[in-house]
C-alpha cells in the first residue's frame, strides 16, 4: 500500500510513521457494545453522548500528533447529527491484511469502523490520545449510532461508505476524484441507546478549545448549524502559555508573561511542558494532562511538579535572603494564587485511579521534578523582580495560614456549636449510615421549614441557609471562616476544611443536595455554594457527593387531577396526555361516513406518531427540500413500493452545469451512481472540501452535492405505523390536506374529529382537516379547563408538595455535579464576579438568552 500523505509536521515532529494495515488486532463484535454501552463509554448520559465525539476527534488528533494533519472541523448539523473532518492522510481504504479470515480482504476503513479495538495502539505511534481515557475507538461510536457515514479522500479518489447501528449499509465505493487527502465521519447517536441525543455546543466548545491549547498550531473549527449558528475557530501557536493567560483573564497577574518551559527525553519517550502564572487571588489552580487527557486525579507529573516547585522557590528565597525571619512557606503557601498547566506526553502511559485519570508512570515523577528544578531556578535568576514578588506572596500566605489556624481553633472552642458539635439550625437525620444519609442545603427559612416537615427523618437532614453566602472567590480561609453560614456548613458536614485538615472519611452524609429557588437569586446562591465546594472541598465534587435538587416549575391541575411538571418539555408531554386520555379520534370519508373510531389509547398512539413525523418533516425542510416534493415522487413510482427517496443530489447553478442544475432524488446508491456516470457528475461534499481544499479539479467534471436523507426511512416507518393504527384509513396524503370552502362559502368539514367526553355526559368536538391539526387540536383539548400554576420559590410549596416533587427519592430528579460542570461554573463565576468589567460585559452579552431562561 502506498501512502499518499504529505509529511507535514506542525509540531516539529517529523517522525511521520507509516504503519501497515496488518497491525490491527481483532477482538470482539459490536453486539456487545449495544448490549452494555456503559462498559465502553462509561454511561449513556450526556457525558457518554459527548464522549462519542471525543472518540472520533481523538483519531484526528492522533493524525495531527503524527504530523499529518493541521485542521479539524467539528459540525453539529440541523438534524442532530455531527460530523468531524480532518485533513490527515485519510483512513486507509485498501484491503485489510490480518490473521482473522473473516476480515481478510475487507477494506481497512470498514474493519476500523466495525471491529472492536481495531484502531488500537501501534508500536510506532509515540503519543496517541486514542487508547487513553476510554480509547475504545470509532467502531464503538458506530455501534451506538443510528447511522454513520465515512468519506475518505486518498489515493486520488473520494471514497464513501455507510453504516446503520454498526452494520454495513452501503459498501465502500469511489464517488469522485480528489488529489488532496482527509477523512470525514458523520454520525447520529442512536436514541435507542441514549435517553437524550442532543449535543451541547458549549460542552464540545470547552473541550475542543482545551484541545487547541494543548496542540499548538492545530486549527480547530467548531460550528453549530442548529438555531442561531454558533461558530468558533481556534489556533494557539503559543499553546499552554496562552492557556494560562486565558485562565487568568479578568485577574491581576503577578508575572507577565507566564513562565514557560519544555523538556524532551527522547530515550524514555517523554515530553514535559509547563506554563505558570501567579494571580492575586488566594486560589491554586493546576490543570494536568497526560497525552492530552485531563488527569483530574493528578498523578506522578503533579507530585513531581509540586516537590520541585517547593524546593526550588524556597532555595531561591533563602539564597537571596528574602524570608528574613518570617516562617518558611509550605508547598500550599507557594501555590497560593498559582495558575498552571502541566502537560506531559508519555509513550506508554499508565492510567490509574477510580476514573482512570491518575497518571501512574514512576519515570515521569523524576523527569518532571528535574525539569522544573532546573528551568525554574534559571527563570528565577533571570527574572529576579518577579521571583521576589512570588516569594513575598508565599511568605504572606504562610502568615495568613497561621492566622487561619488560630481562627479555626477559636471557632472550634466557642462558635455556633451545640453539645454534639453540630450547628443549632441543622435538622439532623437519625441514621448514622453515611451511605444512605443526605443533607439538603436549602435556600431560606420558610423553604427550610417545608423541607423539614416533608423529609424522611431517617435519612434526610435539612440545613436552612439565610440569604447569600460569601463570595469565596477573593477570600482567604481566615476570612471565609468569619462567616456564620459557611461555618454552619462546615460543622454540619464535619469533614473539615483546607488542604491540611479536610478528611473525606469524616463526612457525615453521602449526598449533599443543594436546593434553591428556580430564579436568578436561586441560581446565584447555587453558584456561590458550588464555588465554595470547588475551592474549599474539591474532593467532595471529585468523589461525586454534591447534587442539585430540581424543584418543578409548574403545577398543572384540571378538575380534581393535579400534577407537577418539571420543565417546558415535560409540560408538552403532559398536555398531550391530558388531551388524549378522555378523547377519541374519528376519521370520516368524503361523504361523511365514519370510517374508523379509535379509543383514547389509540388516539394517544396516533398523536405520538404524528409528533415524530412532524419533527422529521421540519428536519427535511430545513435542508431546503419540501416534504411535498418528496411525497410527490413517491406517489409517481409504484416500483418503489411507495417509499420516499433516500438520496438527494443537488447540482448547483454554476456555468458548466447548464441545464443539469437542479435537485435529483434516488432510492439507492446504484441508481445514483449510474446517473452520475451518465451525466459526468463528480460527487462533492462542501464540509470535506472546505477542510482539505479542492486540489486540482478533476477535468471537466461538474460537482454535485450528495446528501443521504436518513429521515426518509423513519418517515416510511412512521406512516406505515399510522396505517396500522388507523386500520388503513390514515396515510401520507393526510399530511397535505388544506382547508376548503364550498361554493356557498362554508367550510368543508374536516376529515378528522377529536371527540371529548367531559364526564357529565356531554361531548365536545374539535375538528381537524389534516395531521398537524390533529396535533394542535389535542393540545387544545389538553389545555381546556386547565389551571397552570408556576412555582417561583420553594417557599410556595407546602411540606407534602416539596416531598412529592423534589425530595422523595422515588420520583425526584437530582443532578449530580461533575468535575467538568463545576469547573465550568467556576469559570463563569470568575467572569461574573471578577473585577474586570470587559470580560463580564462580553459574557453577559453572549449569554443573555440563557440567563433569561434561568428565570422562568
Ligand atoms: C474524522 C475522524 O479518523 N482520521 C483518521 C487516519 C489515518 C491513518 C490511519 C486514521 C492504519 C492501519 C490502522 C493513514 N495512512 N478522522 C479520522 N485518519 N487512521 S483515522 O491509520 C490507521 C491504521 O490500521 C493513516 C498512513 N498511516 C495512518
Amino acid at each position: 500500500m502506498t501512502d499518499g500523505a504529505e509529511n507535514r509536521s506542525p509540531q516539529g515532529n517529523d517522525k511521520a510513521s507509516s504503519y501497515g494495515e496488518e497491525s490491527i488486532k481483532v477482538l470482539e463484535g459490536l453486539e456487545a457494545v449495544r448490549k452494555r454501552p456503559g462498559m465502553y463509554i462509561g454511561d449513556t448520559t450526556a457525558r457518554g453522548l459527548h464522549h462519542l465525539v471525543y472518540e472520533i476527534v481523538d483519531n484526528s488528533i492522533d493524525e495531527h500528533m503524527a504530523g499529518r494533519c493541521d485542521t479539524i472541523q467539528i459540525k453539529i448539523h440541523a438534524d442532530g447529527s455531527l460530523s468531524v473532518v480532518d485533513d490527515g492522510s485519510g483512513i486507509p481504504v485498501g484491503p485489510f491484511k490480518g490473521n482473522n479470515p473473516l476480515h481478510e480482504g475487507r477494506p481497512t476503513v470498514e474493519i476500523i469502523l466495525t471491529v472492536l479495538h481495531a484502531g488500537g495502539k501501534f508500536e510506532n505511534d509515540a503519543y496517541k490520545v486514542s487508547g487513553g481515557l476510554h480509547g475504545v475507538g470509532a467502531s464503538v461510536v458506530n455501534a451506538l449510532s443510528e447511522w454513520m457515514e465515512v468519506e475518505v479522500a486518498r489515493d486520488g479518489n473520494l471514497h464513501a461508505m455507510s453504516f446503520e447501528r454498526g452494520k454495513v449499509n452501503e459498501e465502500l465505493r469511489v464517488i469522485g476524484e480528489r488529489t488532496k487527502t482527509g477523512t470525514k465521519i458523520s454520525f447520529k447517536p442512536d436514541p435507542e441507546m441514549f435517553p437524550d441525543t442532543e449535543f451541547k455546543f458549549e460542552t464540545l466548545n470547552v473541550r475542543f478549545k482545551e484541545m487547541a491549547y494543548l496542540n499548538p498550531g492545530l486549527h480547530l473549527v467548531i460550528e453549530d448549524e442548529r438555531g442561531d449558528g454558533k461558530r468558533e475557530e481556534y489556533c494557539f501557536p503559543e499553546g499552554i502559555k496562552a492557556f494560562v493567560a486565558a485562565l487568568n483573564e479578568g485577574k491581576e497577574v503577578v508575572n507577565d508573561p507566564p513562565i514557560y518551559f519544555r523538556a524532551d527525553d527522547d530515550e524514555q519517550g517523554l515530553v514535559c511542558e509547563i506554563a505558570l502564572q501567579y494571580n492575586d487571588s488566594y486560589n491554586e489552580r493546576l490543570l494536568t494532562f497526560a497525552n492530552n487527557i485531563n488527569t483530574i486525579e493528578g498523578g506522578t507529573h503533579l507530585s513531581g511538579f509540586k516537590t520541585a516547585l517547593t524546593r526550588t522557590l524556597n532555595n531561591y528565597a533563602r539564597g537571596n535572603n528574602l524570608l528574613k525571619g518570617s516562617m518558611v512557606p509550605s508547598g500550599d503557601d507557594l501555590r497560593e494564587g498559582l495558575c498552571g498547566i502541566i502537560s506531559v506526553k508519555v509513550s506508554e502511559p499508565q492510567f490509574e485511579g477510580q476514573t482512570k485519570t491518575k497518571l501512574g508512570n514512576a519515570e515521569v515523577e523524576s523527569f518532571v521534578n528535574t525539569t522544573v528544578g532546573q528551568s525554574l531556578s534559571t527563570w528565577c535568576e533571570e527574572n529576579p523582580a518577579a521571583a521576589k514578588k512570588i516569594c513575598m506572596k508565599a511568605a504572606s500566605a504562610a502568615q495568613a495560614r497561621e492566622a487561619a489556624r488560630k481562627a479555626r481553633d477559636l471557632t472550634r472552642r466557642k462558635g455556633a456549636l451545640d453539645a454534639g458539635g453540630l450547628p443549632g439550625k441543622l435538622y439532623d437525620c437519625t441514621s448514622k449510615n453515611v451511605e444512605e444519609s443526605e443533607i439538603y442545603l436549602v435556600e431560606g427559612d420558610s423553604a427550610g421549614g417545608s423541607a423539614k416537615g416533608g423529609r424522611d427523618h431517617k435519612t434526610q437532614a435539612i440545613l436552612p441557609l439565610k440569604g447569600k453566602i460569601l463570595n469565596v472567590e477573593k477570600a482567604r480561609l481566615d476570612k471565609i471562616l468569619g462567616f456564620e453560614e459557611i461555618r454552619t456548613i462546615i460543622q454540619a458536614l464535619s469533614c473539615g476544611i483546607g488542604a491540611d485538615e479536610f478528611n473525606l472519611e469524616k463526612l457525615r452524609y453521602g449526598k449533599i443536595i443543594i436546593m434553591t429557588d428556580a430564579d436568578v437569586d436561586g441560581s446565584h446562591i447555587r453558584t456561590l455554594l458550588l464555588t465554595f465546594f470547588f475551592r474549599q472541598m474539591p474532593d467532595l465534587i471529585r468523589n461525586g457527593h454534591i447534587y442539585i435538587a430540581q424543584p418543578p416549575l409548574y403545577q398543572v391541575s384540571r378538575g380534581r387531577k393535579s400534577e407537577y411538571v418539571l420543565n417546558e418539555k415535560r409540560m408538552h408531554t403532559v398536555l398531550g396526555e391530558l388531551g388524549t386520555n378522555e378523547s377519541e379520534l374519528v376519521v370520516y370519508s368524503e361523504d361523511r361516513q365514519e370510517l374508523v373510531r379509535t379509543d383514547a389509547a389509540g388516539l394517544k398512539s396516533i398523536f405520538d406518531v404524528i409528533e415524530q413525523i412532524s419533527e422529521l418533516v421540519s428536519i427535511v425542510e430545513r435542508r431546503g427540500v419540501t416534504f411535498k416534493q418528496l411525497a410527490d415522487l413517491r406517489a409517481d413510482d409504484p416500483k418503489k413500493e411507495g417509499r420516499l427517496p433516500r438520496i438527494h443530489l443537488q447540482v448547483p447553478l454554476v456555468e458548466q452545469a447548464g441545464d443539469l442544475a437542479g435537485d435529483y432524488f434516488f432510492w439507492n446508491d446504484q441508481e445514483e451512481e449510474a446517473f452520475r456516470n451518465e451525466k459526468g457528475l463528480s460527487s462533492s461534499d462542501p464540509d470535506l472540501d472546505d477542510v482539505i481544499g479542492e486540489g486540482e479539479k478533476p477535468k471537466a467534471k461538474i460537482s454535485a452535492f450528495r446528501k443521504e436523507m436518513h429521515e426518509s426511512k423513519d418517515l416510511d416507518r412512521l406512516f406505515a405505523k399510522l396505517d396500522e393504527l388507523s386500520d388503513g384509513h390514515i396515510c401520507l396524503n393526510d399530511w397535505f390536506i388544506k382547508h376548503e370552502q364550498r361554493v356557498t362559502g362554508e367550510e368543508v368539514p374536516g376529515r378528522f374529529e377529536i371527540v371529548t367526553k367531559d364526564g357529565k355526559g356531554n361531548e365536545h368536538v374539535n375538528a381537524a382537516v389534516n395531521l398537524s391539526e390533529i396535533l394542535s387540536s389535542v393540545l387544545e383539548v389538553g389545555k381546556h379547563g386547565m389551571e397552570i400554576k408556576r412555582f417561583k420559590g420553594l417557599g410556595e410549596m407546602d411540606a407534602e408538595q416539596l416531598w412529592e416533587t423534589t425530595m422523595n427519592p422515588v420520583n425526584r430528579v437530582l443532578l449530580k455535579v461533575t468535575w467538568d460542570a463545576a469547573s465550568e461554573a467556576e469559570k463563569l463565576f470568575s467572569i461574573l464576579m471578577g473585577e474586570e468589567v470587559e470580560p463580564r460585559r462580553k459574557y453577559i452579552e453572549e449569554h443573555a438568552l440563557e440567563v433569561k431562561n434561568l428565570d422562568v
